[in-house]
């Protein structure tokens, strides 16, 4: 019996991730006159701002010193808060308030998995914070592609893998969460997020006749 959801927020339930990049562009092509490229998105997404950073230098030989990997994690933060400031309740998805009031209903606890720092303030200011039982701090805690993150909301209600649900859009997320063993729900693309059990386009398509089947099962 499934207990817990555990939500991931960027690209799930806002469209956040692609702030995100557009931030990290900015910040590459004012300093080094390069401009990443697309497929370079999936490997900066549910990764600690930090690490988004060091796979970007890495993707295009990029050497620079601590200090100044710093200056960039902090330029890109104060340009990804300007993206986002405008942001309100109507920049959620479709379907995650109703998603939500679907699994308050059958009881289920919600929790928030991000790895953004920033998560807190922005489920703020889209006014889906009453919805979480438990938003999980991830400072210190190690970044997806490891299962910190998730085994922290189930430890948090003393829950065991097999009564926990991970909602992810991005690679590293969806590890993370198989890793934690637990049921993992991919929202994206089908081709790109395969170690996902479900893959749902959107969280709008998710079919709450079967999500409350896989609530219900028992899975060991
Ligand atoms: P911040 P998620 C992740 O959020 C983003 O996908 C990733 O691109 C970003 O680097 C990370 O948060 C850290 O965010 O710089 O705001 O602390 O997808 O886990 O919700
Ligand atoms: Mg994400």
């Amino acid at each position: 019996m499934i207990k817990l959801f555990i939500f991931d927020l960027d690209g799930v339930l806002a469209s956040t991730s692609e702030e995100h990049f557009t931030a990290w562009k900015e910040v590459i092509k004012d300093k080094f006159n390069l401009d990443v490229e697309d497929f370079v998105e999936e490997k900066t997404k549910g990764v600690s701002r930090i690490e988004s950073l060091n796979r970007i230098l890495e993707t295009y030989d990029l050497e620079v010193s601590k200090s100044v990997k710093e200056d960039l994690a902090n330029i890109k933060n104060e340009k990804y808060k300007e993206l986002i400031s405008a942001f309100n309740e109507n920049n959620l998805f479709e379907g995650v308030k109703e998603l939500f009031e679907f699994l308050k209903k059958e009881n289920i606890l919600i929790a928030l998995g991000s790895a953004s720092k920033n998560g807190p303030s922005l489920i703020d200011r889209m006014k889906i914070k009453k919805y979480f039982d438990f938003v999980v701090d991830p400072g210190p805690l190690k970044s997806k592609p490891h299962p910190d993150i998730f085994n922290e909301a189930m430890n948090h209600f003393n829950l065991k893998p097999n009564e926990c649900i991970g909602i992810e859009d991005a690679i590293s997320g969806v590890k993370a969460i198989k890793k934690a063993k637990m049921i993992a729900i991919g929202i994206g693309n089908k081709d790109v997020l395969k170690q996902a059990d479900y893959i749902y386009e959107s969280i709008s398509k998710i079919d709450y006749s079967f999500l409350e089947t896989l609530i219900k099962d028992n899975y060991e």
